[in-house]
């Protein structure tokens, strides 16, 4: 596999400040390395400049740094189509804003290449508000909403090239989402595994069977992983702690079965606040489990999981 990592140092998404560290410390807890060092090649491509600030109002007051995130949106979603054109690129952000950007980018060359775009959003949180529905004001909450082509977006974001198909996205670990989210989530048809419904299941086979769906359609997989998808007992570094989250070893199932799957073409590395963090044991929990999603393995497997 070649990999294209690309810096994205967003934190006007967040309601606190610190994320713009994010790719610092992934790369200081040795990300490269450790997908080098399962046999890929990975180039690290640097970091992706905001574009110029342009003046944007909008009637909610509640939302902050509006001409920020549309200027990383733009700079965002062109850096994504262009690293995806022949390898598998691993975006670090940066708060969840950044996906706005990168799931724009990666569905205008999903559709270029004619094969249909499946998103796996790992989050306790849809981040499935509009401009409009956003209560708190903070831009990583809407940008599954925004990708997806739910309304309210036009003439203040980028106008999308080729939108994400909500019927695609299949949102995994959720346990925080908003009344007027639930309400967009199930008219728009994303499926939605909530922590209620992983612990009833179990993670195995609702990935089985999502991942299923995925290979029927020769689809291509972005996966959009923020810290906060995993407890905060494990991840500290996130200001958005929700508890119930995924432990340990629920994540790594979750990546070694998508590694086994052969299917994932873009990833996020979302949210990760290196100033909340305790001596890096965040960073190093992502690295570990970016190795897992790139094949790292417990013991070799005679067959395929799935
Ligand atoms: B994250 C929230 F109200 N929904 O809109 C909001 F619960 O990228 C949280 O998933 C958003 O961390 C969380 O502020 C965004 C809140
Ligand atoms: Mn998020
Ligand atoms: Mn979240
Ligand atoms: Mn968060």
């Amino acid at each position: 596999m070649r990999c294209r990592i690309v810096g994205a140092p967003v934190q006007d998404g967040a309601g606190r400040m610190g994320c713009e560290m994010g790719p610092s410390a992934l790369r200081t807890a040795g990300l490269v390395g450790a997908i080098a060092e399962l046999g890929h090649e990975v180039v690290d491509m640097g970091t992706v400049e905001r574009a110029m600030v342009r003046p944007a109002v909008h009637g909610n007051l509640a939302l902050k740094a509006l001409p920020e995130i549309v200027a990383w949106t733009e700079a965002l979603t062109d850096a994504a189509y262009r690293a995806s054109a022949d390898a598998m690129p691993i975006f670090l952000g940066g708060d969840h804003s950044i996906s706005a950007g990168t799931l724009s980018g990666i569905a205008r060359r999903a559709a270029e290449l004619g094969r249909p775009l499946f998103v796996l959003w790992l989050d306790a949180h849809p981040d499935f508000h509009t401009l409009d529905s956003t209560t708190s004001g903070n831009l990583h909450g809407v940008p599954l909403a925004y990708a997806s082509g739910q309304p309210g977006f036009d003439g203040l974001f980028p106008d999308l090239p080729v939108r994400v198909d909500p019927r695609r996205v299949c949102a995994f670990g959720l346990r925080s989402v908003d009344p007027a989210e639930r309400r967009a989530l199930t008219a728009a048809g994303v499926t939605v595994h909530d922590m209620r419904v992983i612990d009833e299941h179990g993670a195995a086979p609702l990935m089985r069977d999502f991942i299923a769906r995925v290979a029927a359609e020769g689809g291509l997989l972005h996966v959009s992983l923020d810290v906060d998808f995993l407890d905060p007992a494990i991840a500290p570094a996130v200001g958005t702690t929700v508890p119930g989250g995924a432990t340990f070893r629920e994540a790594h199932l979750v990546m070694e079965m998508l590694s086994d799957s052969g299917l994932v073409s873009s990833l996020d590395l979302v949210e990760l606040n290196p100033f909340l963090d305790e001596r890096g044991r965040t960073a190093t929990l992502l690295v570990d489990l970016v190795a897992s999603l790139m094949g790292r393995r417990i013991m070799d497997r005679p067959t395929r999981s799935f």
